[in-house]
């Protein structure tokens, strides 16, 4: 029986990687590093879960000019500062919104008394800065438990995240339901064995999505044949009932 949804935030909450990117890219000019990052480049740098690894990665890979000679953790350091810093700025201007059919769904969960949880790589600065203005500045007494970059050492698509959460709700795989965007955080959330709905996005829409529960471009754009849901059910847009039959339908093939 379905008693917890567990939401990833970058990409799947809100499209906000396109705003990581645009703060990535102003850290980099306020640093003078003499490098920028394309949209085509961000997609596959992507690849590497957590903007500080992403960020460490590109640089032992590339080397860039700008960076010779300074210490590799301590420029990382300063970069994330000053992006986080401009990723913050563009959501106190509410430049990010939620994407459609989340707000609905977390609403619907909390009057059924079914739990929220978080698991995600993202900085838990930047989960405040996104929540505060759609659930008011004591947002977290909303979510039993928050998995955040902060907390968790190892990344996705490392299990680590959804193993802490599913500890601290205290429920078994079978109870819960995964909302991701990218490939990393579907093989993060099967590795603990957590069914799996993906809301692609420009971002993640080419990836292998092999082993998802259900694939689809927003929870406003259910797919609408689905054999598992029944007739009376099917709506364009996510609601709990939908959840409940897509976990029982993914339950019963995992043989749970
Ligand atoms: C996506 C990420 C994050 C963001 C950047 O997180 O990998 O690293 O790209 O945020 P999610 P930080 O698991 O929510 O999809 O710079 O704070 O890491
Ligand atoms: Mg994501």
């Amino acid at each position: 029986m379905l008693q917890a949804l567990i939401f990833d935030i970058d990409g799947t909450v809100a499209d906000t990687e396109k705003f990581h990117l645009l703060a990535f890219n102003h850290a980099f000019g306020e640093l003078n590093l003499g490098f920028d990052w394309s949209i085509q480049e961000y997609r596959k740098l992507l690849e590497i879960c957590g903007g500080k690894e992403r960020v460490c990665h590109y640089l032992k890979t590339y080397c860039p000019k700008g960076a010779q000679g300074r210490d590799c953790r301590e420029l990382v350091a300063e970069i994330h500062k000053i992006k986080t810093r401009e990723y913050l700025r563009f959501l106190s201007d509410g430049k990010i919104e939620f994407r459609a059919g989340v707000k609905e769904l977390m609403e619907e969960a909390i009057k059924s008394g079914i739990h929220l949880a978080i698991a995600t790589t993202t900085s838990f600065v930047n989960i405040d800065g996104l929540f505060k203005p759609v659930f008011g500045r004591n947002w977290q007494r909303l979510f039993r438990i928050v998995g955040d970059g902060d907390t968790i050492e190892s990344k996705k698509p490392d299990s680590a995240v959804y193993e802490y959460v599913l500890k601290n709700l205290r429920l078994k795989p079978s109870e819960v339901l995964a909302f991701e965007d990218s490939q990393n955080g579907l093989i993060a959330a099967l590795g603990s064995k957590i069914a799996t709905i993906i809301t692609r996005n420009d971002f993640t829409f080419f990836q292998d999505f092999d082993g998802a529960a259900l694939v689809c471009d927003g929870l406003d754009k259910i797919p609408k044949y689905r054999r598992f849901l029944p007739r009376e059910i099917r709506t364009p847009t996510l609601n709990l009932k939908m959840a409940q039959a897509i976990l029982s339908h993914a339950n019963t093939q995992k043989g749970m």
